[in-house]
């Protein structure tokens, strides 16, 4: 096997035995070939014409299970893949060779074998176009993720399909690259990536209502108990539904915590808090859990053999031997895990923390910011966001924000944030020093809320105070780094490392371009920033 496609691949070079994160090689070399088996559908449904929905969405949700930390079940892709070829048949174009033309094997073993000969390491034998290839790749899958959540709350456009196609089909569509063409795409996968986050933007407003600033416990109460973890709110809301009137109080982890900030999902009263942190803790955290454990999307981890039999998965999300509920998202088997289970039988006040900052919040006190800017009183913005992740180095954003000075405002969204969110780090005449904008899929209303400053002070969102101090982990960060720089925004800090699929050369161009930096120290980058 070999993968890069994560942070925490081997070595900072790349998983070759094992993943960090726990994928084996048969499931490696299955995702391979189901990128493969992608590509063919691609090639297929470009020359059909083909500009359905239907298939598009498919093509998404596939691409969005070989992600980092989504599915691990080999029987599971082995329906993909056979399901994939199904579809491309059907399109019914023929072609003699390549992925358009290809043919699964029988059993699992027969597809590992197959997929070993469509490695990633394999893409290409110059090692810039080989980076290239990967960095497209690896964006798209994000980009499909997020498509995948925006088609969910139905929003769609074939626009982002199409491009989708072309990306998978690059390579294999006869159209000679040259590095240029191929860091071309890149850029246009980041800028379709923006229509595909407006499109779950609207998925996510207008279906539960814009985010208000909410408070949220961090303790719990006496009671049965869910945990949803993951990213998905339709999951979610269903899940409230479901479990409404039956004594089960849900709680959020992770990536769910600004769900509490949606009006149409704070409005359940069993809807009570947040517990734990980041998706690397839980292995410490979901032991203590009482209840049952839902899992909507990525980051799941091998579940521990003492917490096993409480975690259920939805969506796209698998894992060997777990309960997997299906698409008609009955919940009935958690719903019964955490009414066999203790429950909380104490009372616990961990404090709180306010959510909700989204781009319609962060407006509508605009003139305010923009007086604190005009007057003095807020000397700097900070956008640290991003991803958390088990690596050591990761402190360095805990360090940044404490030492972030009083006069300055930190936005955060992701999973990054658990590393500094219940800091109390208090206001400027009323705005509070720390915004959370909400999800990383949320990353379209961060953008907006940096376009809108720049349009009130007539200036271009490189010249506004404000600057990113981001943390990746896995390929939804790559594509909205993607989207950044597709917008042309510059000096970037990056962390904890840089992307071991990212050649010398393809860094220099970035280096060169867009003024992309590793993050230093916090001392150092402060001072950098602040002059
Ligand atoms: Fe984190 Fe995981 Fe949301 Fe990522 S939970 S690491 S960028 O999947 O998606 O922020
Ligand atoms: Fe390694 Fe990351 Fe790939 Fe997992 S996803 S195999 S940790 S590079």
């Amino acid at each position: 096997m070999f993968c890069n496609q994560c942070e925490q691949t081997a070595k900072g070079i790349g998983c070759d035995k094992m993943g960090v994160c726990g994928k084996k090689p048969d499931v490696a070399a299955l995702q391979d070939l189901t990128v493969y088996a992608l590509r063919g559908l691609a090639l297929a449904a470009l020359k059909k014409g083909d500009n359905s929905n239907n298939l598009g969405h498919f093509t998404a949700k596939m691409l969005f299970t070989t992600l980092t930390n989504v599915n691990f079940t080999p029987e599971d892709f082995q329906k993909f893949i056979n399901e994939i070829v199904t579809r491309r048949k059907a399109l019914d174009i023929h072609f003699q060779s390549g992925p358009g033309a290809f043919e699964p094997a029988d059993t699992i073993e027969g597809l590992v074998a197959q997929g070993e000969g469509y490695s990633i390491k394999d893409f290409d034998t110059d090692e810039d176009i080989r980076s290239a290839k990967q960095l497209l790749i690896f964006g798209l899958k994000g980009l499909c993720a997020y498509a995948d959540h925006a088609a969910v709350l139905h929003q769609q456009d074939t626009t982002v399909y199409h491009f989708v196609y072309k990306a998978l089909a690059a390579g294999y569509d006869g159209e000679e690259r040259d590095l240029s063409a191929w860091l071309g795409l890149c850029l246009k996968c980041g800028e379709v990536n923006l229509r595909t986050m407006e499109l779950l933007d609207a998925g996510n407003t207008s279906t539960f209502g814009h985010p208000e600033p909410t408070e949220v416990p961090l303790g719990h109460v006496p009671g049965k108990a869910i945990l949803v973890s993951g990213h998905d709110l339709q999951d979610l809301y269903l899940l409230l539904q479901q479990t409404e009137g039956k004594g089960i109080n849900i709680y959020t982890h992770g990536e769910m915590l600004p769900c509490h900030a949606y009006p149409e999902l704070k409005k359940f009263d069993h809807f009570y808090g947040h517990f734990g942190t980041a998706w690397q803790n839980q292995h410490k955290e979901f032991p203590e859990f009482p209840g049952a454990i839902l899992f909507t999307t990525n980051c799941i981890q091998k579940p521990q053999e003492v917490y096993k039999d409480n975690v259920f998965t939805t969506g796209l999300v698998g894992w060997p031997g777990l309960t997997h509920i299906g698409q008609n998202k009955d919940f009935t088997p958690v719903i019964e895990r955490a009414l066999a289970q203790p429950g909380f039988t104490d009372t616990a006040d961990n404090g709180s923390v306010l959510c909700g900052f989204g781009r319609n919040t962060v407006m509508s006190v605009a003139d305010k910011v923009i007086d604190g800017v005009k007057s003095g009183a807020i000397r700097h913005f900070f956008l640290v966001g991003g991803c958390d992740g088990a690596k050591p180095g990761r402190n360095y954003y805990t360090d940044f924000v404490e030492q972030t000075p009083q006069d300055t405002v930190v936005l955060t969204l992701a999973c990054g944030k658990f590393r500094f969110f219940d800091k109390k780090l208090g206001d400027i005449g009323g705005i509070p020093r720390l915004l959370d904008v909400g999800q990383c899929n949320d990353a379209y209303s961060a953008i907006q809320i940096a376009v809108a400053l720049a349009g009130a002070f007539e200036c271009d969102v490189n010249e506004l105070p404000l600057s990113l101090v981001l943390s990746w982990y896995e390929q939804k960060a790559v594509v909205i780094l993607l989207t950044l720089l597709s917008l042309g925004i510059k000096d970037i800090r990056l962390g904890p490392s840089l992307p071991a699929f990212v050649s010398p050369n393809i860094l220099n161009v970035l280096v060169e371009n867009y003024g992309i930096k590793p993050i230093s120290t916090p001392e150092e980058d402060l001072k950098a920033i602040l002059g």
